[in-house]
C-alpha cells in the first residue's frame, strides 16, 4: 500500500470544499435544522491549541449530524473589538482596526489548514460596521424600550489603562492588565436593566437539562437571589458611648456570653453625635433571629458614616476600610473591623433596648440597603466582629433539645431548630419565625418582606476607542438623544492617535461635534463605547441570519434558534453566557425574537496542558528550546515544572501551526480528541501527535490495501455485529461529546477488521469505517472515498444505519421456575428486557400449560439468570 500523503489531500479537499461551498448551510433546505456553535475567537494573532481543541469538537458535531441528514449550521466569526487591539496600537504604533485584520487573515488562514466544515459565508467580525451598526440599532430598541439608563456609579478606575474595569477585571486590588493599583471614581454611566430578568434569568436555568450543573450553579449564585425582610431601627442620638473604634483594648469576651447583657449600655458623657438620618434600613434574611441582635452596622459609604464624616477620626476610618477592598470577595476575607458611631438603634419589638450603630468594614454599599442587624449567635461575621468588640451574643436558634445551655463558642449557628430568647417567637421553627417577624413588621409598617439580588445591572460603557460607539448625543438643551436610526451606523474614526492613554473618541477634533437631531444645534456625541460583551451578546443570532437593513429577520433566526450545541471554555460559565441571555430575553420583551435561551445545550471543555520547563538560571523555557533534558542554546540541564494550561508567561505553548504542517490536520485533529475526557485537560505530548499520526497511516491502509471495499455484509458474522455495535456506541458518543470513547471504539475496530480474514463482511467493515472516521479525520476520509470511486463527498454521504438485529452480543440460558421447581430453561438475548424476559417465560410452551391460562399471582425476574413464576 501507498503512504498518506496528509499535506496533499489536507489541500486537495480544503480547497474542494471551498469551491462546492460543501458546508454552507441553507436556511430552507427542508431537512431538520442543527445549530453547533463554538464560542468564537478573539483576534489575538495566531490560532493556539484550545482553539483547536474547541474547534475540532464542534467540528465533529457538525460533521456528524450533517452525515445523519441534518442541514447544520456551523459558522465562525471574530469577536474583534477589545483592549489587546489599543494595547497593539500603544506599543507598536499600528492602528487597531489594522491588527485585528490582519490577526483574522492570518487565524482564518489557520482555521482553514484544519478542514473545518464551517459556512464562511456567515463569517463575521464584531468590529466592522456592518455587524456593530446593527448593535446600535438593537441598543437604540433597548432604550426605547426603557431597557437602558444612565447613571453615576462608582467604578473601578484604573489609572494606568485610562479606564472602567469590571468587578472581575480587578485582581487584589489591581488592574487585570496594567496591575495598577485601582481608584473608585463616580462616572456618569451607561447601563442595561438585566435586573429586570433576575428571575427569568434563574428561572430559565431550571430548562436547561443539558448545561453542566457547575455552570448552572455559578450563574444562580452570580444572580444571588435572597428573600428575606427589609425593616428600619429607629435611631436614638445622644446616647450611645461614642469611642469609636473598640478593637485591641476590649476585654476578652466573658467567659458566659450567654448572661451578657443584651442591652446596649449607654456611656457616660462625650458630647452627643447626630447623623441627621432617624432610621436605619436593614436587610436580612433572617428575621427570625431578631431577639438576637446585638448591634447594627452600616457600609463604610452609608450615609449614616458620611453625614459623620467630618469626625477626623471617623474620616480616618472610612479612608481604611476603603483601603482594603470593598467587592464582596475581599470583605469576606479581610480582618473585621468597626466603629462605634455612638449612634443607638431601637429594637423594633422592645424599644427600650438599644442597639450600638457601627460603621463595619464587612457591610457592602450596594447590597439590600448597605446596612445590617448584627446576630452574632447565627452570622460568622456578626460572630467574628462581636467577639472582637466585646459585644453580647445571645442564642436565639436552639438546636435539639430545648434545655440544653445555648452555649456560643466561636462557630455561628445556622442551623434549623426551635427559637428560644424571643418573647412571641418562643418555641416556632425558624421559617415559622420568619413569617411571623414579616407579618407583625409589615403589620406594624416598619418592614417589609422583600427579595434582594446580588445581580447589578449591567453597566456597558467603556472609555475605549476599539469598541461599538453607543449610538446617542447629548445636547445641552434636549439632553439625551438616542441617534436617529437612519444615521447608524455611527463609524469610529480612522484617524486616532494612541501616543496618550485615554479615550481618543474624546480628544479627535471632529468626530464627537455633530448637530442635535432633536433641536439642530451643536450637540455632542456619546464618546463611550459599549463592553465588548454586548458584540459577542447576540452573534449568534445574526449568524442565523444577516440581512443587510436589519440586525436579523425574526423568522429566518427562529428557524435556527436556539443553539442547540455551544461549545466553548469554563471562564465564560457567568458573564459571557448570562449576558447572552440576558440579551436574547430583552428581545423577546421587546417582541423582536421569540426565543427565550439562546443556548439549549452548553459543553465546557477542558484545557490543553504542557509540562514547564526552566533553565538553570530560573528562565522559562520553550519546549523548543529544549533537547532530552538539555537547554540547546547553553547545553545546561533544565528542571522540568508543573503540567500546566498552556500560556505565554510560562512560555510552555506548543504552536499548531507547525503541527499540522508536519502531521497533517487528521492527525492533529484526532489527537485533539483521542487522549482525555473532552472536559477534563489534554496533556499534550509528542508521542501522542505521532501516534495520531501512525493511525491516520492505518486507517489509510486498511482503505487502500483492501480490494473488496463496498457495502453489504457476510461470510464473518463476528465482525459484523462490532461493526454494528461499534456504528451505535459512536453515535451516542458522538451526541454525548465523549470523542474519547468514541476513539477507543475506532481503535477496537480497526484491530478487529486486521485480523479478520477476507470476506464481503471485511470489505463492508472497511467501507463503513470510512464513514465512522470521516467526522473527525475528514481529508484521509474524503481521500479513500474518492480512490474507492464512492460517488460525490463522504462529508455528504449518509452515516451508516446500524441493523439492530446485529447488535445481540450473545445469548444466555434463563431457568423458569413455577413456585419455586425448574420447569424449563430458555434461550434469550443477552440484554433483553425485564418484561420481555417475563413475557417470553410466560409464553414459553410447556410453561404456558402448566399455567393452564390463570394469570400468575407474581413475577420475579432476576435477568440474565431466572424467572420465578408464583402461581
Ligand atoms: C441578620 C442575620 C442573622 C443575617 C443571621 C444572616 C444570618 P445573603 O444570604 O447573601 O443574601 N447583609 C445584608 N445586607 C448586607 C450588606 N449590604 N453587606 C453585608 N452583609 C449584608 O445574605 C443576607 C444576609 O447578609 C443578611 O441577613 C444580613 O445579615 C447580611 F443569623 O441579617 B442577615
Ligand atoms: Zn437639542
Amino acid at each position: 500500500a501507498t503512504r498518506f500523503n496528509a499535506l496533499q489531500a489536507d489541500s486537495t479537499w480544503q480547497k474542494v470544499w471551498d469551491d462546492r461551498q460543501t458546508f454552507a448551510a441553507r436556511d430552507d433546505s427542508g431537512k431538520p435544522h442543527s445549530y453547533v456553535l463554538e464560542m468564537f475567537p478573539y483576534p489575538s494573532g495566531r490560532i493556539h491549541m484550545g482553539h483547536v481543541r474547541n474547534y475540532t469538537m464542534g467540528d465533529v458535531l457538525a460533521r456528524f449530524r450533517r452525515m445523519r441528514g441534518y442541514e447544520v449550521l456551523h459558522p465562525m466569526g471574530w469577536d474583534a473589538f477589545g483592549m489587546p487591539a489599543e494595547n497593539a496600537a500603544m506599543e507598536k504604533g499600528v492602528h487597531p482596526g489594522t491588527w485585528t485584520l490582519a490577526n483574522i487573515e492570518t487565524m482564518k488562514a489557520q482555521l482553514k489548514r484544519l478542514g473545518f466544515a464551517l459556512d464562511w459565508s456567515r463569517e463575521l467580525a464584531t468590529c466592522k460596521p456592518d455587524y456593530y451598526g446593527h448593535e446600535q440599532a438593537l441598543f437604540l430598541d433597548m432604550f426605547a424600550a426603557g431597557l437602558v439608563y444612565r447613571k453615576e456609579s462608582a467604578v473601578n478606575w484604573d489609572p494606568v489603562d485610562m479606564t472602567v474595569l469590571a468587578n472581575e477585571q480587578v485582581i487584589d486590588g489591581r488592574g487585570w492588565r496594567s496591575g495598577a493599583l485601582v481608584e473608585k471614581r463616580k462616572l456618569s454611566q451607561w447601563f442595561l436593566k438585566i435586573t429586570d430578568f433576575a428571575d427569568e434569568l434563574i428561572d430559565g436555568l431550571g430548562e436547561l437539562d443539558h448545561w453542566p450543573d457547575k455552570v448552572k450553579l455559578m450563574q444562580e449564585n452570580w444572580i444571588g437571589k435572597s428573600q428575606g425582610l427589609t425593616f428600619s431601627f429607629e435611631i436614638l442620638p445622644g446616647t450611645g458611648r461614642g469611642t469609636g473604634e473598640a478593637g485591641g483594648g476590649g476585654l476578652p469576651q466573658s467567659a458566659s456570653p450567654v448572661e451578657a447583657p443584651l442591652h446596649h449600655q449607654p456611656a457616660a458623657g462625650g458630647p452627643p453625635p447626630g447623623s441627621g438620618e432617624e432610621r436605619v434600613a436593614v436587610f436580612s434574611t433572617r428575621p427570625d433571629t431578631i431577639f438576637g441582635a446585638s448591634f447594627v452596622a452600616v457600609a463604610a459609604d452609608h450615609p449614616i458614616a458620611q453625614a459623620i464624616a467630618d469626625r477626623p477620626e471617623v474620616a480616618a476610618f472610612i479612608e481604611r476600610c476603603k483601603k482594603g477592598g470593598t467587592t464582596a470577595a475581599e470583605l469576606e476575607t479581610q480582618e473585621k473591623l468597626g466603629f462605634d458611631t455612638g449612634l443607638t438603634a431601637a429594637h423594633p419589638f422592645d424599644a427600650t433596648r438599644r442597639l450600638p450603630i457601627y460603621i463595619a468594614n464587612f457591610v457592602l454599599m450596594d447590597y439590600g440597603t448597605g446596612a445590617v442587624m448584627g446576630v452574632p449567635a447565627h452570622d460568622q461575621r456578626d460572630l467574628d466582629f462581636a467577639r472582637k468588640y466585646d459585644l453580647p451574643v445571645q442564642r436565639v436558634v436552639a438546636d435539639g433539645d430545648l434545655r440544653d445551655p445555648v452555649f456560643v463558642g466561636d462557630e455561628a449557628y445556622t442551623g434549623p431548630g426551635a427559637l428560644v430568647n424571643s418573647d412571641f417567637l418562643d418555641g416556632l421553627d425558624v421559617e415559622a419565625a420568619k413569617r411571623e417577624v414579616i407579618a407583625r413588621a409589615e403589620a406594624g409598617g416598619w418592614g417589609k418582606g422583600s427579595t434582594v439580588y446580588r445581580l447589578r445591572d449591567w453597566g456597558v460603557s467603556r472609555q475605549r476607542y476599539w469598541g461599538t460607539p453607543i449610538p446617542i448625543i447629548h445636547c445641552n438643551a434636549c439632553g439625551v438623544q438616542p441617534v436617529p436610526k437612519a444615521q447608524l451606523p455611527v463609524v469610529l474614526p480612522e484617524d486616532v492617535s494612541f501616543a496618550i492613554p485615554g479615550n481618543p473618541l474624546d480628544r479627535h477634533p471632529t468626530w464627537k461635534h455633530v448637530a442635535c437631531p432633536a433641536c439642530g444645534e451643536p450637540a455632542r456625541r456619546e464618546t463611550d463605547t459599549l463592553d465588548t460583551f454586548a458584540d459577542s451578546s447576540w452573534y449568534f443570532i445574526r449568524f442565523a441570519s444577516q440581512p443587510k437593513d436589519k440586525p436579523f429577520d425574526r423568522a429566518v433566526a427562529e428557524r435556527w434558534l436556539p443553539v442547540g450545541q455551544y461549545i466553548g471554555g469554563v471562564e465564560h460559565a457567568i458573564l459571557h453566557l448570562l449576558y447572552a441571555r440576558f440579551w436574547t430575553r430583552a428581545l423577546k420583551h421587546i417582541g423582536m425574537l421569540d426565543i427565550a435561551e439562546p443556548f439549549t445545550g452548553l459543553f465546557t471543555q477542558g484545557m490543553v496542558t504542557h509540562e514547564t520547563y526552566k533553565s538553570a538560571d530560573n528562565r522559562w523555557l520553550s519546549p523548543d528550546d529544549v533537547r532530552d533534558g538539555i537547554e540547546i542554546a547553553t547545553g545546561q540541564p533544565i528542571t522540568v515544572g508543573r503540567v500546566e494550561k498552556m500560556s505565554k508567561s510560562k512560555k510552555n505553548t506548543v504552536d499548531p501551526e507547525p503541527i499540522v504542517d508536519r502531521y497533517g490536520a487528521d492527525a492533529t485533529r484526532w489527537f485533539m480528541l483521542s487522549d482525555s475526557p473532552p472536559e477534563r485537560d489534554l496533556p499534550w505530548s509528542e508521542s501522542g501527535i505521532e501516534g495520531a499520526w501512525r493511525f491516520v497511516q492505518r486507517l489509510w491502509r486498511l482503505f487502500d490495501g483492501d480490494d473488496t471495499v463496498a457495502p453489504g455484509e457476510g461470510g464473518d458474522p463476528t465482525l459484523d455485529r462490532k461493526l454494528h455495535q461499534t456504528i451505535l456506541g459512536i453515535e451516542q458518543d458522538i451526541e454525548a461529546l465523549a470523542f474519547n470513547k468514541a476513539v477507543a471504539k475506532l481503535y477496537e475496530l480497526c484491530t478487529a477488521i486486521e485480523r479478520a480474514a477476507p470476506s464481503p463482511s471485511r470489505g463492508n467493515a472497511i467501507y463503513t469505517l470510512m464513514l465512522l472516521v470521516a467526522p473527525m479525520v475528514p481529508h484521509v476520509a474524503e481521500e479513500a472515498w474518492a480512490a474507492k470511486g464512492f460517488d460525490g463527498l463522504i462529508a455528504d454521504a449518509a452515516w451508516p444505519e446500524v441493523d439492530p438485529k446485529l447488535l445481540v452480543e450473545d445469548e444466555v440460558t434463563i431457568a423458569v421456575q413455577v413456585n419455586g421447581k425448574l420447569r424449563d430453561t430458555l434461550t434469550l438475548p443477552k440484554d433483553m428486557a425485564r418484561e420481555q424476559i417475563e413475557a417470553a417465560a410466560l409464553s414459553a410452551d410447556k410453561i404456558a400449560r402448566l399455567l393452564d391460562g390463570k394469570p400468575p399471582k407474581k413475577v420475579i425476574v432476576v435477568p440474565g439468570r431466572l424467572v420465578n413464576i408464583v402461581a
